[in-house]
């Protein structure tokens, strides 16, 4: 009998060790402040991380307990949103997911400066290739963001080859002019214009040119041996250009894209949209008679007029015969026609057969024969000026962010700072500035669809979710499109890309309680306030919405709570070490008996 408890008991604190902390914490330590530096040749005031730019990476194994020590020594405010690092998720599981350290203006309150903040959460049941950025006061134009990789459990294999090595590359439009200039603008409604260049891990373009780029820029060269195979992570992390990606002479096998393994194809060139990731294996198959250029380049405008908005690195064989010369490799070549571009986006498929972050293969939840319970319809328009305020709208309304981050007024009933009204449909006519958001089903399936009255290329995302992307075409969305839906193998990720005049429609299972943000990708529409937030409440167990950590910040109407202004550095991740001393006693206590 004792024996028999005994072993019951040991599974129990066993069992309270993994839930509680049997996954390895892997701690980072992140200071933020200023630097001047030239990526294009003009010194500026450039946001790094540890004095990097980009940023260090956050490399973990799905499953890791993460913990991110945020110092602020920047001069403003500063909140770091994991992009994509809450979402993701496989569908079907209990999600273990934190609303809480999500690093958005309306669910979290920012890092003051000289203050710093630990972000701690579980990437739990993720994998894939993600980035970090500042969330607020359009700092993302200044850096501040780098890389965040999953990397796959020893018990779950890679639908590929292992490759030889990782090679990231950041790539995204640039101003010479730094965040507060920018933001400046955008408030005087002013256009921010054409970007000074693009930069790729923080670094100008190579001389490919002599009048096109000038002497002395420091540029990108990526060393590799010839024939094996890498793993290529690229992230858009620009302001608002869409790029199109390509290695000369190299094809880019697709195999992943935010957390979900592609159907695996090979591209000669792929376009890569603001906050998109992808990877790509890459074969050193070529004779390197010559280093290759790697470039990136702005889609969807005139070409001639945009040259200077192209980025350029060298891929460098170490038995290379000589420099990278002549002309780049063409772009596509479809200025008046986007088409190929939305169909090389259909291409994208899941790979149904591949496991991802668990055992199970990624296509076993049928999406396609779930009955969707809810649909949104949101519609971005051009910003515009809405009583006096310069603003971009999402059905018509222009987000203002809450005094009181809206978990913290939840939490402690502080009423009044923003409302459940937020519309299904665009509302026509008018445009208003309000703290509006959704008032979801928790556990329903919904169906959205993104329709961009904008003129520009925009990208949408969601935090907290990842949703399957189950059409695009052009023109107005109707209920008939239903029909042309991929319902078999769409891709599932958290940033898509909608065609100006086009829509995208995407469906998405709501089952991770908390408020989450939806929001344009393109940081300049973001910014003017073209999001909104999702609020999905678990009626069963409420108490998972006010689970708030005992470091939380405090500010608005609940700024007198907030006790240091220094980094709460209590550690709380002891609890494997709990999980093995209730073995113990329990242990003990059964053998007392
Ligand atoms: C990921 O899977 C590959 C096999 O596909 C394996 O070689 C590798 O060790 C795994 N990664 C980890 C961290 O275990
Ligand atoms: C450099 O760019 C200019 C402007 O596009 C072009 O006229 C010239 O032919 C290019 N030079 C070379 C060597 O490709
Ligand atoms: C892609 O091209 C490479 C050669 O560059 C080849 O080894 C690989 O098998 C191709 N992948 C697919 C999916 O066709
Ligand atoms: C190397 O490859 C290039 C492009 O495929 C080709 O033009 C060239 O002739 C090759 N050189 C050698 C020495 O094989
Ligand atoms: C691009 O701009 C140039 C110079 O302004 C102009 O001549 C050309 O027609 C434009 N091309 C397109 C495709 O609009
Ligand atoms: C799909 O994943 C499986 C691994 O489960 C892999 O063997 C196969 O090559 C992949 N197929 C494609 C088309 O990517
Ligand atoms: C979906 O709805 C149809 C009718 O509207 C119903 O017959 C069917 O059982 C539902 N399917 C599921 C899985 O609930
Ligand atoms: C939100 O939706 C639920 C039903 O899902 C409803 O009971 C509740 O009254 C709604 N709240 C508001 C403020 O509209
Ligand atoms: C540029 C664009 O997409 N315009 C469309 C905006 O939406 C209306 C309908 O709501 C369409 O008629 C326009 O063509």
């Amino acid at each position: 009998m004792a024996a028999y408890l005994k072993l019951i008991l040991l599974y129990f604190g066993l069992l309270i060790s993994r839930c509680l902390g049997g996954d390895p914490l892997v701690k980072f330590q992140f200071d933020y402040s200023y630097k001047t530096i030239s990526p294009l040749g003009v010194p500026q005031q450039v946001i790094v991380v540890n004095d990097r730019f980009p940023g260090p990476p956050i490399e973990v194994v799905t499953n890791n307990n993460v913990e991110v020590d945020v110092n602020n020594k920047l001069d403003e405010p500063l909140l770091v949103n994991c992009h994509e690092m809450n979402a993701c998720y496989r569908n079907g599981i209990q999600l273990k997911d934190n609303p809480w350290q999500d690093g958005v203006r309306a669910t979290n309150c920012p890092i003051p400066p000289k203050a710093s903040f630990t972000y701690r959460f579980q990437v739990k049941d993720q994998i894939g290739s993600f980035f970090y950025q500042p969330s607020i006061n359009f700092q993302r134009a200044s850096g501040g963001f780098g890389p965040f990789f999953i990397g796959n459990r020893s018990v779950i294999p890679l639908p590929f080859p292992l490759p030889d090595a990782d090679i990231v590359l950041m790539i995204g439009d640039w101003y010479t002019r730094d965040h507060k200039a920018l933001r400046a603008d955008l408030d005087a409604g002013k256009d921010l214009g054409m970007p000074d260049g693009v930069l790729i891990n923080g670094k100008g373009p190579y001389q490919y040119n002599t009048s096109l780029v000038p002497d002395g820029i420091e540029y990108e060269s990526i060393q590799v041996e010839p024939g094996k195979t890498y793993r290529f992570r690229v992230h858009n992390v620009g302001i608002s250009t869409s790029l199109n990606f390509r290695i000369q002479n190299h094809n880019l096998d697709l195999v992943e894209t935010e957390g979900y393994y592609t159907s695996q194809t090979n591209y000669s060139n792929f376009d890569i949209h603001v906050g998109q990731s992808y990877t790509f294996l890459v074969t050193m198959d070529q004779n390197a008679s010559s280093d290759y250029y790697i470039v990136a380049s702005a889609r969807f405008q005139n070409e001639s007029l945009w040259q200077r908005v192209t980025g350029v690195a060298i891929l460098h064989y170490s038995n290379s015969k000589g420099k990278a010369a002549g002309p780049l490799p063409d772009p596509p070549n479809d200025f008046y026609d986007k088409t190929w571009s939305m169909n090389q986006a259909r291409s994208v498929r899941q790979n149904g057969s591949a496991s991802g972050a668990r055992p199970n293969p990624q296509g076993s939840f049928h999406y396609g024969n779930i009955n969707v319970t809810d649909t949104y319809i949101f519609q971005s328009l051009p910003p515009t000026t809405i009583h006096g305020k310069h603003g971009a709208t999402l059905n018509g309304i222009s987000f203002v962010n809450p005094k009181t981050p809206i978990l913290l007024a939840d939490w402690k009933d502080v009423k009044g700072d923003y409302k459940l009204d937020f519309p299904s449909r665009p509302l026509t006519g008018h445009h208003r500035l309000d703290t509006s958001i959704i008032n979801g089903t928790f556990k329903g399936f919904a169906e959205i669809v993104f329709q961009n009255n904008d003129t520009v290329m925009q990208t949408f995302h969601m935090d907290g979710f990842s949703f399957y992307v189950v059409g695009m075409d052009y023109g107005v969305w109707s209920e008939d499109r239903r029909g042309s839906y991929n319902n078999w193998d769409a891709i599932y990720r958290c940033t898509v890309q909608v065609f100006p005049g086009a829509w995208t429609a995407v469906l998405v299972y709501l089952d991770n309680p908390g408020t989450w943000n939806i929001r344009a990708g393109n940081l300049d529409r973001w910014y003017l306030g073209q999001e909104t937030y999702i609020k999905l409440v678990n009626h069963e167990d409420k108490s998972s919405l006010f689970s708030a950590p005992d470091n939380v910040r405090f500010c608005g109407a609940l700024a007198s709570l907030q006790k240091e202004t220094g980094g709460a550095k209590s550690i709380n991740w002891n609890t494997n070490l709990l999980g093995i001393l209730l073995i113990v006693v329990f242990v003990a206590l059964v053998d007392l008996h």
